[in-house]
């Protein structure tokens, strides 16, 4: 493995506590994308291996198992000791996420610090989750139970493998599921190294698997699976459409999705230019802007327009590009080269298109998956760069006229994840945020995601909130009990 100190290595796929080869014997690359290098090969997953792992889940879950019996607070007490051991091994972990992503070294850091916060909180839910007594008609006494759903099938994207792995295994453990996971093939090391730790705290046998492989195989044999009775997925809004579709035509699985998005970030005269420069870069920028929520459209009011582009062009322009391991760059690879090619042939839109390229506009050498920062004014609604999921360091600036013109025009997507308004105005703040369809809406701040906030989308954007209470009722089914008096 190229420059690396973490050891062991794991590659393997992982079911019922143990690392086993795939069925077939098959393996697949997984590079770094700051210079294309092979990192390892890893045992890919199809639908045998799922099988395998579906039964291990379902062999956790009989009414007698260990888990089944075990306290919920000893099941608290299990993931808390998880969240610790992640935080013992964050050095290794984030040195390999960043090898696996791109993403720079205190990006990682960052995210398992999130993600050991996602599993605390969680912990702590393990024994609180209860239903209602219910004053129900007739002789009854009538309360509800909250059950796990079972056994719970969880496939997550490459931006931030390690959090989009805390987010759904948080929930998932707290309730009392049992879960076969797959990572992106493009991310998998991380998802199998955490599922070693789970091992080391304690988790019984086949509560937690992860199964490495392609979507099309491994991710298909879950969404499909009539044993899976809960198909939790964050990607794309056209898998998205596929794993609901097969859901449905197998077991009517539950289904969770989180998907794309195409976020406005409306920023109104009042507020302080160069605050809002800086809010706006950091709600785009972060992760080569390779997150669901990022504000791509940035609406800027005409009265700064011309100030706005200039001071956000020359921020943009101040990145510097480099190596995810290097303390001194800013900016970093995409994932890999379908991610690249998509924000290349986007950006090559834009500017056919007609928008005023400020900023970057192009590829960055041919070493790795690098793009410059990209900053477009003069951007239309009916631009592609101004509909489209981008998902890479590309920020759109849009001008806009009055508060009903942009509410309308902010909501002229089939997203709905995030939004943002920058404005020292209430009345403007509160009227966008009745009015604007998302998931989050942030007032004078973005990208304020927390363990407790919930966190989904309106529309395309996906359904199912993960984070806060309402995440845990992905995982739970209402059992109505009454006893007659
Ligand atoms: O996504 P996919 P990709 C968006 C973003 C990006 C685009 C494409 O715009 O440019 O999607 O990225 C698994 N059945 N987001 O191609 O394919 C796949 O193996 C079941 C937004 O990487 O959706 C991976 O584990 N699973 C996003 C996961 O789905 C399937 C994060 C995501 O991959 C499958 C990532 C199938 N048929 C991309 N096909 C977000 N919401 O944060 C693929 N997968």
């Amino acid at each position: 493995m190229a420059n690396s100190n973490v050891e062991p290595l794991y590659n393997q796929i992982f079911i019922n506590n143990t690392f086993v080869n795939s069925v077939s014997g098959k393996k697949f690359p997984t590079f770094n994308p700051a210079n294309k290098k092979k990192i390892t090969d890893v045992a890919e997953g199809d639908k045998a291996d799922i099988d395998l792992a579906v039964n291990a889940a379902k062999a956790a879950f009989q009414p007698d198992s260990e888990w089944r019996t075990m306290d919920a607070s000893v099941r608290g007490q299990l993931m808390y000791k998880l969240a610790e051991l992640i935080d013992e091994h964050k050095n290794d972990l984030a040195y390999l996420e960043s090898l696996d992503c791109g993403k720079p070294l205190r990006d990682s850091v960052s995210d398992i610090r999130s993600s050991v916060s996602v599993l605390k909180y969680y912990a702590g839910y393990a024994d609180k989750i209860h239903g209602k007594t219910i004053p129900s008609d007739g002789p009854y006494v009538s309360f509800t139970k909250l059950q796990p759903i079972g056994i719970v099938g969880q496939i997550i994207p490459w931006n931030y493998p390690i959090l989009m792995m805390s987010w759904k295994l948080g929930p998932a453990l707290a309730t009392g599921c049992t879960i076969v996971l797959k990572p992106a093939e493009q991310t998998s090391l991380t998802a199998l190294y955490i599922a070693a730790l789970s091992k080391e705290v304690g988790f019984p046998d086949g509560v937690v698997n992860v199964i490495p492989g392609y979507g099309i195989t491994v991710g298909q044999a879950i969404s499909s699976h009539p044993d899976i009775n809960k198909v939790a997925f964050t990607g794309s809004t056209e898998v998205g459409k596929l794993i609901m579709a097969e859901a449905a035509k197998s077991n009517l699985k539950r289904v969770s999705l989180e998907l794309g998005g195409k976020s406005p970030l409306v920023i109104f005269d009042d507020f302080d230019v160069d605050e809002a420069v800086k809010i706006a870069h950091d709600a785009l920028f972060p992760n080569m802007g390779q997150s669901c929520c990022s504000g791509t459209r940035t609406f800027v009011q005409e009265g700064i327009y011309n100030e706005f582009v200039k001071k956000a062009a020359k921020l943009a322009s101040e990145k510097k590009v480099g190596d995810q391991f290097d303390p001194d760059t800013t900016i970093w690879p995409l994932v890999d080269e379908k991610q690249y090619n998509k924000v290349l042939s986007l950006i090559e839109s834009g500017i056919k298109e007609g928008a005023k390229v400020e900023a970057g506009g192009s590829k960055v050498g041919d070493t790795g998956y690098f793009v410059y920062p990209t900053v477009f004014s003069n951007v239309t609604d009916d631009m592609r760069i101004a509909k489209e999921e981008i998902f890479g360091p590309v920020q759109q600036i849009i001008k806009f006229k009055t508060l009903d013109e942009v509410i309308k025009r902010a909501n002229n997507t089939n997203y709905g994840l995030a939004a943002g308004v920058l404005t020292k105005d209430l009345s403007i703040a509160l009227k966008y945020m009745e009015n604007v369809n998302a998931g989050s809406m942030w007032i004078n701040c973005y990208n304020a995601i927390t363990p407790q906030n919930p966190f989904g989308g309106f529309n395309q954007s996906g359904f199912g909130r993960e984070l806060g209470e309402a995440g845990l009722h992905n995982y739970l089914e209402i059992k109505t009990v009454s006893i007659k008096k």
